[in-house]
């Protein structure tokens, strides 16, 4: 994680005990709707329909922001542009709702509309990305560690591909997002000292089409022969590069080995096929815990500024002994 965000997170911890307790603008909210059992108004803004993991987190947080679990749901996909994830968030505040949840693309630009949402005393919850923001604009934060999910990839590559001359590309996830920023930073820490060279990072913005795009540019580029690894930040690029790779004639898992994160159905599928060689899991079922934190906010209880989701880690044998149970 950030090391602002985790420093943030003690300082804001120490905050929110103090503001929840002395009441925090959700108090209000409580005396009002949302306490005592009234119908909970959630506004969530989501990034958008970007991956298999997006799909399975949406259906995860509708489930869970269910009217019969004591919400009124406004759900708005922001079609992975953060000008119109602002707009949502600006309209939840217009609508009055209780609290408001956001997956945020990128990190960065959410000061205004979150002191916004402060003056309107509504509480705003991070679910999955974190915001560069001072920790005190938002009330707490739940999603995976995307570094240690870098971390544990890069480990994986250092010691089953770097111990010999290995040339890599990366397929980025969205430009600006925590999830890329993080996972790069923890992979780059792992693989140091390791014997791979990182000849090409580009963007794929997380989707299927803009890995495969990706990818055949870099074999056009490096040929298929100059590719010995790919790491991909995520299962739908990877999936894109597999079809890149095919395509250009080479056998991906094999000539060109793939590193990736998430752990979705197709993901688990390719490596248990072979295509893919190591995947760290991301656990998108993030809903039940989200909701039960928005009750707690609007209860106005302590809660932990940083909550972490547990994430696994697969190789092709034990994705094929994986798959039959997963939940997504
Ligand atoms: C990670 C999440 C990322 C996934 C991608 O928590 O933000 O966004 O890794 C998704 O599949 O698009």
């Amino acid at each position: 994680m950030k090391k602002k965000f985790l420093a943030g997170v003690a300082i804001a911890s120490a905050m929110t005990l103090f503001l929840t307790g002395c009441g925090s603008g959700s108090d209000d909210k409580a005396s009002g709707s949302g306490g005592g059992g009234d119908v909970i108004k959630v506004g969530f803004a989501q990034t958008g329909s970007e991956s298999g993991w997006r799909s399975a987190n949406t259906d995860s947080m509708k489930k869970a922001f269910s009217k019969e679990n004591g919400f009124d749901l406004v759900f708005n996909a922001a079609d992975n542009d953060p000008a119109a994830q602002i707009a949502a968030v600006r309209s939840f505040i217009n609508q009055g709702v209780d609290a408001i949840v956001v997956a945020p693309i990128v990190e960065d630009g959410w000061d205004d509309v979150f002191k916004e949402a402060a003056d309107a005393k509504i509480p705003v919850i991070l679910e999955d990305r974190t915001v560069s923001s001072d920790p005190s604009l938002y009330a707490t934060w739940i999603g995976d560690n995307f570094e240690a999910e870098g971390e544990a990839a890069g480990k994986w590559a250092a010691d089953n591909v770097g111990t010999a001359p290995t040339k890599m590309v990366v397929l980025e996830g969205t430009t600006g997002s925590s999830a890329a920023n993080d996972r790069a930073t923890g992979f780059d820490k792992a693989i140091a000292g390791s014997k791979i060279t990182k000849i090409d990072s580009q963007t794929g913005d997380f989707t299927r089409d803009g890995g495969k795009k990706v990818m055949e540019g870099f074999l056009q580029k490096y040929g298929k022969d100059g590719i010995d690894l790919v790491f991909a930040h995520n299962d739908d690029m990877a999936l894109g590069a597999i079809e890149a790779i095919k395509a250009a004639g080479a056998t991906p898992g094999k000539d060109i080995k793939i590193v990736s994160i998430d752990g979705v159905h197709d993901g688990m599928q390719a490596l248990a096929d072979g295509e893919i060689n190591y995947i760290v899991e991301c656990n998108p079922l993030l809903g039940d815990d989200a909701a039960a934190l928005v009750k707690k906010v609007i209860g106005k209880e302590t809660v932990e500024k940083a909550n972490f989701a547990k994430d696994g880690a697969f190789d092709q044998e034990q994705a094929k002994a994986a798959l039959p149970t997963r939940a997504y």
